[in-house]
This record gives C-alpha cells, sequence and structure tokens, in this order.
C-alpha cells in the first residue's frame, strides 16, 4: 500500500529492514545503543562490528530521542537509532514517547539531508506496544511530519510479517480514508 503526502510517497511492504535501499534505515534500539534482539540485533549482524565501535563512542540515548551513526555493510549508508517505549498499559506518556521516537528520527533524517527512510515497527517488539495503537501512533506522525516538511520524499514501514502489515493498512485506512 502506498500513497502520496504532499509531494512525498508513505509507502507499507512486508519485509526485511536490513535489507532496504533507503538512504537511512531506523533501528528499534535501547539506550544503551550496545545492541539487543529483534531488528537491533538483525542490523547489528548485517552492518558487521564497526556498528557496534560507533554506537559506544554515542554514550547512549534516551528514550523517545534518536542519533545517526553510518551503515557500513548495509545497503542504507546511514543508520537512525531511536529508542521506543517500554509498554505497560494504555498512557499519555507511552504514547508520547512512541510519537516522539518517530519524529527525532525524521529530524535527525532531515537534518543530514537524507531523502529516503525506512522504518520498523518500534516498540511492537520485546517492548510490548500493541500493534493497533502502535500503528496508529506511527502513521499519524509520519503523514504529519510529511504534511509540514517536504525534503523527506519516501518513508517506507517495513513490517515484518503479515499480522503487522494488516495491522498498518488498517491504520492507514482510518487516518486516510480516501484510500481503500
Ligand atoms: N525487519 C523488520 N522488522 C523486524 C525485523 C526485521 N529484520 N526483526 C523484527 N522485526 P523489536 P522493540 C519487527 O523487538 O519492540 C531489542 O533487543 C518485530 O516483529 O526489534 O522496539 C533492542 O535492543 C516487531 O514488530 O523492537 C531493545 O532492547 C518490531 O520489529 C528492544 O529490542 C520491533 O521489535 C526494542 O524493542
Amino acid at each position: 500500500m502506498k500513497i502520496k503526502i504532499g509531494s512525498s510517497i508513505l509507502e507499507l511492504v512486508q519485509g526485511d529492514i536490513t535489507q532496504q535501499d533507503t538512504d537511512a534505515i531506523v533501528n528499534a534500539a535501547n539506550r544503551t545503543l550496545l545492541g539487543g534482539g529483534g531488528v537491533d540485533g538483525a542490523i547489528h549482524r548485517t552492518a558487521g562490528p564497526e556498528l557496534l565501535a560507533e554506537c559506544r563512542t554515542l554514550g547512549g540515548c534516551d528514550t523517545g530521542d534518536a542519533v545517526i551513526t553510518r551503515g557500513y555493510k548495509l545497503k542504507a549508508r546511514y543508520v537512525i537509532h531511536t529508542v521506543g517505549p517500554v509498554y505497560r498499559g494504555p498512557s499519555p506518556n507511552a504514547e508520547r514517547l512512541l510519537k516522539s521516537a518517530y519524529q527525532r528520527s525524521m529530524e535527525v533524517a532531515m537534518a543530514k539531508g537524507i531523502r529516503s527512510v525506512a522504518f520498523p515497527a518500534i516498540s511492537t517488539g520485546s517492548y510490548g506496544y500493541p500493534l493497533k495503537d502502535a500503528s496508529y501512533v506511527a502513521l499519524l506522525t509520519i503523514i504529519d511530519f510529511l504534511w509540514n516538511y517536504s525534503e523527506i520524499k519516501l518513508v517506507r514501514f517495513v513490517l515484518f510479517n503479515q499480522r503487522a502489515l494488516e495491522a498498518f493498512e488498517t491504520s492507514l485506512k482510518r487516518l486516510n480514508p480516501a484510500e481503500s
């Protein structure tokens, strides 16, 4: 599924974030930035040990913030590492922090002159954020950003399985009823 937001494209695909050829891919990291499982583990494995070496120099990242490194052996030139909230039940704070993770990632991308970014579904794996709610917050934040800033021409959500893809498709239809 693909929609236009101003002069930019927002796309939902099923796939593996490590294989994306966008200028940057986003990592669902933790505050240490020293690696982990899920997307984080897969990105570090594909990028190679130089990525961890660069991450060690950064001194961590707060929840809801984002930092950028090179992509090393990845197809993407850059990795934007962001930290989503650990989900402990519905709360305005969890929603605010998830929104912030997407927004800060886009700001960091824009500051580097990046034109295309691929995102995973931040916080929906080990951090336990329900896909239905997380997908809505993710899409609302990105759509809002793309309406306000047109420098980033492509945002691709790369969903790991059919269930995640369907959750994002349902949320996108809710946000953009003309598209079905
Ligand atoms: N490509 C795209 N999506 C993926 C991939 C992949 N290769 N692998 C998993 N997913 P998670 P979080 C999906 O746990 O919830 C790490 O240990 C997965 O199905 O990677 O933000 C970090 O170090 C899920 O929908 O990230 C942190 O400690 C989504 O990506 C913690 O996990 C996010 O799952 C962060 O947890």
